[in-house]
């Protein structure tokens, strides 16, 4: 069975050599680097990468409007086109923990798509300030009472997903291009009736690096649990969704 995981990159220069050893020395897993363009040279450092683990290290060079959400589309098209069993998603900065990775592909047998979830057990966050956790609490409750979605951590970006599932996904209704991707993904799934499930992880905050994080990321984020309802109006309200056990 093939393994993928997505690594999407903007400036990660410090990380990605640690997270890619970290994955590649340990686990039966190919990866993705999916790179914007970082001016501090990531894109250079993963083709580096790609020499020194052959075949297991691939790299996507993204020209044109810069995204997290329209890297992972990209990422995702290479993952079906290069015949992936199971597509990982997870952050280059080492806030992901890849000792969970064969938790969340094993749960992927049950599961359509499989979400680490820092809100399972409690707040399994560390090195956060508080702010930082209310406004990531507060956007999930958010996302929670507007969509009806029953996930604890739906803008969870540490994932799992099934080939069909991916395949079923019609990429071109998307309208997040930056972080609301991770919302309006799991609505996607589940409006279809789709299994979601959640299996706990431990966040752990970046230490090296600069968050992409805007205002503009934000905006995005507040609006689009209400586009993605209003887009569905008059379908299932409320869409329906298993939980993890
Ligand atoms: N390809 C690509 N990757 C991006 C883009 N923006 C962010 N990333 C990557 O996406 C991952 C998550 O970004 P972060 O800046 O850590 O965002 P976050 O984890 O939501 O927020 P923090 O908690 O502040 O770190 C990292 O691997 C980034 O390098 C983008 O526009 N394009
Ligand atoms: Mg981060």
């Amino acid at each position: 069975m093939k393994v993928l995981i997505i690594i999407p990159t903007y400036n990660e220069r410090e990380n990605l050599p640690v997270i890619a050893a970290q994955i590649l020395e340990q686990l039966p897993y190919e990866v993705l680097v999916v790179d914007d363009q970082s001016p501090d040279g990531t894109g250079a450092l993963a083709d580096e990468l790609a020499r020194q683990y052959e075949g297991r290290l691939h790299v996507l060079h993204r020209t044109g409007k810069r995204g997290l959400g329209l890297s992972y589309l990209d990422g995702f098209r290479w993952a079906l086109a290069h015949q992936a069993d199971l597509v990982c998603q997870m952050d280059a900065d080492l806030s992901h923990d890849p000792r969970f990775l064969p938790d969340l592909v094993k749960a992927a047998d049950t599961y359509d798509l499989v979400l680490g979830s820092r809100y399972l057990n409690g707040i399994s966050v560390i090195n956060w300030p508080l702010r930082r956790i209310l406004l990531s609490w507060f956007a999930n409750r958010y996302v929670r009472v507007i969509t009806g979605l029953t996930t604890c951590d739906t803008t969870s970006g540490f994932r799992c997903w099934r080939r069909d599932t991916l395949a079923r996904l019609q990429i071109e209704r998307f309208l997040s291009q930056r972080y609301a991707f991770t919302v309006e993904t799991v609505f996607e799934v589940a409006r279809a009736g789709g299994r979601v499930g959640e299996v706990p992880i431990i966040f752990v905050e970046r230490r090296v690096g600069a968050s992409k994080m805007s205002g503009q990321v934000l905006l995005e984020s507040m609006i689009m649990p209400w586009r993605l309802v209003w887009r569905n109006r008059g379908r299932v309200r409320r869409p329906v969704e298993r939980q993890s056990p």
